[in-house]
């Protein structure tokens, strides 16, 4: 090639480069956003998972699967008392457990002869989702069920059929006992009453909950929608992000690693964000001889700051007993647990501050910023708010809006002190919402600093300022 040649090409070349790199740069890459159901779903925060079953009357954790139907007979069944407790304890809905690995079925399913129908409660006439379903409708709570992919009673299971029957199941539930809210595949699976493990059809079965329910929100270790925080304790790593990368990963044993579902991955091509799952007591079914193991309202709300106040929500199982009740213990702790968050988030000490400030101007009022609203942002790198005198403080939370995605990567706040003295805080992910607790400082102003910003556009949704009582600090 002549040198001019030579010359031309590399012109044209570079010429090219710097065009796509001017394409790019006006049309960066979307990135993964939530859809309307998941948006709505991060506002859930907190509700309630109900295991019950065979399990509840044989004291067991895990069914054989091979209980005759006749051990399940609660004595008072009262799923409007389950309603009316959720709503004192301040959670949205309720999942229950409409078939836990021992197959049992807790309403009468056509695809199995495992279930109430075959049991003596209510001469076979009872069904749990019925009267779960009707009574979340009355109190104005989400319903969501939990249906185990793995069966240890179903005389399919382990085989092609016994996906059939999934399907069947789920068509059943959903148009007999619907609107359901959240759909929960747990991640145990072992063997058959034939001694075979299955091979489930995911796609098959997210296919058939897309087409009849388009608005309900799967869980599983991997989503689709939502995913595990990746233990049993309710603990979401401090860093979360609501992305998730799930190519050539399964539910079960095919899950990612459990520190990757805690923390999700931070350039993740999916919006999964986390759920985390914990029981009020040691056991998820409820046994007589853990009624003195019920957490305690302030064990409660470091559960609540390390998965809610992590930007994750929060599953809290609080399991009925033999006579199909709330025991007494766990509501007692409910209330209480409600009582404290009520009594610590009531008094918002960023509302009518001195002044609001952001990137160097003062004198601003971001209104955005407290309105209650997480629908209203503002956008900006750094936000002060100037108290018109020194405040005590003990909590600061901070919401990300989520609309366009997740953001930010890093924050700062610096508190300066009333003795003229600066305190620093710092964290990585906000997410949905992120709750710093403290040793209580008398705090003049506070700048919040936020960086490794991923793109345009980002924001702060609502900025909460709090004294709240010093044995809750988290620990
Ligand atoms: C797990 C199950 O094996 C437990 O029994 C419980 O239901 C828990 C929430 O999910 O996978
Ligand atoms: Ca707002």
């Amino acid at each position: 090639m002549l040198p001019q040649m030579k010359q031309l090409t590399k012109i044209i070349l570079t010429i090219f480069v710097l065009m796509t790199t001017v394409i790019e740069t006006a049309h960066p890459q979307p990135q993964p956003h939530p859809s309307k159901s998941q948006l709505d779903w991060h506002e859930m925060e907190f509700y309630l998972f109900c295991h019950f079953g065979p399990n509840t009357f044989t004291d067991k954790e895990w069914g054989e699967g091979t209980e005759p139907e006749d051990i399940f007979n609660p004595t008072n069944l009262d799923c409007r008392q389950w309603c009316r407790v959720a709503k004192a304890a301040g959670a949205k809905g309720i999942i229950i457990t409409a078939k836990h690995h021992d197959g049992f079925c807790l309403w009468p399913s056509k695809y199995s002869t495992h279930t109430v129908r075959e049991s003596k409660w209510k001469n076979g006439k009872g069904d749990v989702l019925k009267e779960l379903s009707k009574a979340c409708k009355e109190y104005d709570l989400k319903f969501g069920v939990y249906i185990s992919p793995w069966d240890r009673n179903h005389p399919k299971y382990g085989t092609p059929e016994y996906n059939d029957v999934f399907v069947n199941m789920m068509k059943e539930i959903f148009t007999n006992y619907g609107p359901i809210w959240e759909l929960w595949w747990d991640g145990a699976n072992g063997e058959g009453p034939n001694g075979k493990k299955q091979v489930y059809d995911w796609d098959r079965f997210k296919k058939t909950v897309k087409t009849i329910s388009p608005g309900t929100v799967i869980f599983s270790d991997v989503g689709p929608h939502i995913r595990w925080v990746g233990n049993e304790r309710g603990i979401a790593g401090e860093t979360n992000w609501n992305l998730l990368d799930t190519v050539g990963f399964t539910p079960g044993e095919g899950a990612p690693p459990t520190d990757t579902l805690n923390r999700g991955n931070v350039n993740g091509k999916n919006w999964i964000p986390a759920e985390c799952d914990v029981s009020i007591r040691p056991g998820w079914f409820y046994h007589k001889e853990e009624d003195g193991k019920v957490k305690t309202p302030e064990q409660l709300f470091q559960l609540y700051l390390k998965s809610v106040g992590r930007g994750a929500n929060l599953l809290l199982n609080v399991p009925p007993d033999r006579s199909g009740r709330i025991n007494e213990k766990d509501s007692a702790a409910l209330v209480a647990f409600k009582k404290l968050r009520e009594k610590n988030f009531k008094n918002n000490l960023a509302i009518k501050v001195g002044k609001y400030g952001f990137s160097g101007d003062e004198g601003y009022i971001l209104n955005g910023l407290t309105d209650n609203n997480a629908s209203t942002y503002e956008s900006y790198e750094y936000y002060e708010i100037e108290f018109a005198k020194p405040t005590l403080m003990s909590c600061i939370f901070i919401k990300e809006f989520l609309g366009n995605g997740q953001k930010i990567g890093q924050f700062k706040i610096e508190l300066s002190i009333d003795d003229g003295s600066d305190r620093r805080l710092e964290g990585t992910t906000i997410g949905h919402k992120r709750i710093i607790t403290f040793p209580r400082l008398s705090v003049k102003k506070i700048v919040l600093h936020l960086q490794e910003i991923k793109s345009d556009p980002y924001g702060i949704s609502e900025i909460g300022v709090y004294l709240i009582d010093e044995n809750l600090i988290e620990k």
